[in-house]
């Protein structure tokens, strides 16, 4: 049988919207065209809630695809429990089957596989999500069996309390995927594979390489790698020594000049480095920034690095953020609070001090 793995589509990411749903189409279909069945392994969206304009758009383009897809939620749909996630939505439409502490077997021509799936839940209780999954999903004898996560994994990601690949294979599935890592990746012999996303996100060295999905053969017990037409994206460095801020203009204006002319529809990333000449602010640097051209302005930066590092790191884990909130809450509130469930107060809060008003009023009224 052949298994299309897909994966972190972020459909509606504002930076590259278009690329978002225009990539994600390409890999779906490709997938419809090629495999007996896709599995999508979380975060198809980039918000827990979708616009309507985002939902409708997915919705009609699922009911053309042909082959029945399994997918899981990943960490940017995550909601509280009890709280339709827009994965859960897609299912409730008819169009994908969502899975979550929960398995199905497909068959086709008599060859049966065992599809289970876990949704994302925060890291310090990644463990313990998988102690419960183990309890409450059996594997059968004697079928291909199959495990979708979306989870960091300690071997490729940094971080405390993370799963680890030895604990993943002791599960005992013939075959683990993972979302959630947006570079390509493959351990245990091809049998744990994550295919990263579909979309450039984070704009990094490892996200100049080629975007699309895996392609699983179960008799072959191997996969290859099917690249999507995608928008190229280009990453350059230029590094500069006590440079004047006319040397930097004008080089960095013509590097972008020379890749634009080249490559006319890429994402172009230039990051300058280096010195500037004593006394010149590398804040009095400007250049336009056309929509898909990123000037990334790191002159001077061991000035001022611990500040850039943090904003930097704060902008790009703002979903981390509220995990550590949530994570916080849980260790201080755990068996304290009887009248209130912690982490729904700190949804609603995190929606504003009215909406966390209007829940604990909710919560006093005598039942
Ligand atoms: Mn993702």
């Amino acid at each position: 049988m052949k298994i299309a793995v897909i994966a972190d589509t972020h459909v509606g990411y504002p930076r590259f919207y278009e690329d978002s749903f225009t990539q994600a189409e390409a890999a779906f279909r490709d997938a419809d065209s090629k495999a007996d069945v896709i599995l999508f392994l979380g975060d198809l969206y980039d918000t827990r809630v979708p616009s309507l304009q985002i939902l409708g758009r997915t919705i009609s383009f699922f009911r053309s695809v042909k082959k029945p897809v399994y997918a899981i939620h990943g960490n940017h749909e995550r909601r509280n429990k009890g709280s339709l996630n827009p994965v859960g939505l897609l299912e409730k439409a008819g169009v994908i089957n969502h899975l979550n502490f929960s398995a199905e077997t497909f068959e086709k021509n008599g060859e049966k596989i065992f599809i289970a799936g876990m949704g994302n839940v925060p890291d310090d209780l990644g463990k313990k999500a998988l102690e419960r999954m183990r309890e409450s999903v059996q594997i059968p004898e004697g079928v291909f069996s199959i495990l979708m996560l979306h989870q960091s994994v300690k071997e490729f990601v940094f971080g405390e309390e993370l799963l680890e690949l030895d604990a993943l294979e002791k599960l005992g599935y013939d075959l683990v995927l993972n979302g959630h890592i947006h570079a390509r990746k493959e351990a245990l012999d091809g049998k744990f594979l994550i295919p990263g996303s579909t979309v450039i996100t984070q704009l990094t060295k490892e996200e100049t390489q080629p975007r699309g999905y895996c392609m699983y053969d179960t008799n072959a017990k191997k996969h290859e790698f099917i690249p999507i037409p995608c928008r190229k994206f280009i990453l350059e460095e230029l590094d500069f020594k006590d440079a004047k801020l006319n040397e930097v203009q004008e080089k960095a204006g013509e590097l972008s000049a020379r890749l634009r002319g080249e490559n006319p529809e890429a994402i172009i990333r230039i990051i300058l480095k280096g010195t500037l000449e004593r006394g010149i602010r590398a804040s009095d640097l400007a250049f336009g920034d056309g929509g898909s051209l990123f000037m990334d302005n790191k002159l001077n930066e061991h000035a001022f690095r611990a500040d850039i590092k943090a904003i930097r790191e704060m902008r790009e884990k703002k979903l981390s953020m509220r995990e550590m909130g949530e994570a916080r809450m849980r260790k201080k509130m755990d068996g304290k609070a009887t009248l209130f469930e912690p982490l729904e107060l700190f949804e609603a809060l995190a929606s504003g001090a009215e909406e966390g008003m209007a829940y604990l009023q909710g919560r006093m009224k005598p039942a």
